[in-house]
């Protein structure tokens, strides 16, 4: 398996389960290197909430947040990711020292994006995505979600190549919680392999997203974060196993520990003596 492991740092002050946590530079950077100590390959660093509902920030805004925090950690020596809808911050990101730009919205959201991606030499998440946070949920109609979310995957792909971009340096990612509600996640997570057989690097984020609850609550009822973390370790598990090259995770230490174990457990075929 030997999947990689992306720790969150969200610099704002409304994400979903760390927002206003790291909203200074000064704890954003610490929490970075704090993921990076545990283990994680590369740290995603965002200034902009995709939580339901959430409205659009200011570039500019968004640059103030994050630009310390991506030079900070690069000058450190992590890997870095630039969680961004905006070119004009992924360049500046990239710039500052950030080697993957990860656009949540697949290029769709800012139409410089991926001609912007294609100047540098950044590798580029290409996440499915239906249309902004205000109103997600109105697109989170399917016939056939793993057949939908491939084909709308492949054509974020086709379009990332027309740019420029060479297919070594695009991932894709199912954006699990983006236009899709409920039991709708499990149907794509379940529908992995699809997506791993258009030949590029996958990224899943599962962690702490309100799907996760509602399997462990039914009734409606909140699931603490320690639950959610632990729910997470598992789905970020099986996602290795059903393929993923990478798993996006605010709790850094319970998934590495859990890839190191299932890690182990796929090695005990060689085991001899
Ligand atoms: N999820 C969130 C934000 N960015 N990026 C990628 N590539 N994949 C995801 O699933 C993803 C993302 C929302 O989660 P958060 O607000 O808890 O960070």
């Amino acid at each position: 398996m030997g999947s990689l492991v992306m720790g969150i740092v969200n610099v704002t002050p409304d994400s979903f389960s760390d927002g206003g946590l790291y909203l200074a530079a000064d704890a954003a950077i610490a929490r970075g290197l704090e993921l990076f100590a545990q283990g994680a390959a590369m740290i995603d660093v965002g200034g902009e909430s995709t939580r339901p509902g959430a409205e659009r920030v200011d570039p500019a805004v968004e640059r103030d947040r994050v630009l310390p925090v991506v030079r900070a950690l690069a000058e450190a020596g992590a890997v870095v990711s630039i969680d961004t809808m905006n070119s004009s911050t992924a360049l500046a990101a990239v710039e500052a020292g950030a080697r993957i730009v990860n656009d949540v919205s697949g290029g769709l959201s800012d139409p410089a994006m991926l001609s912007a991606v294609a100047r540098t030499d950044a590798d580029v998440v290409l996440q499915h995505w239906r249309g902004h946070s205000s109103d997600m949920y109105a697109h989170a109609e399917y016939d056939d979600i793993v057949t939908e979310v491939v084909t709308e995957l492949a054509s974020r792909v086709d379009a990332a190549r027309a740019a420029g971009i060479a297919p070594s340096r695009i991932i894709v990612d199912p954006g699990i919680g983006f236009g899709k509600k409920g039991g709708q996640n499990w149907a794509v997570l379940h529908g992995m392999p699809r997506i791993v057989a258009l030949g590029h690097r996958v990224l899943v984020g599962t962690s702490r997203k309100r799907f996760l609850t509602e399997t462990l609550e039914p009734g409606g009822a909140e699931a603490s974060t320690a639950r959610r973390d632990l729910a997470t370790a598992v789905t970020s598990v099986l996602a290795a196993q059903s393929g993923a090259w990478g798993v996006r995770v605010h709790d850094v230490a319970a998934t590495v520990d859990a890839l190191k174990i299932a890690d182990s457990w796929e090695a005990g075929e060689r085991w001899t003596s």
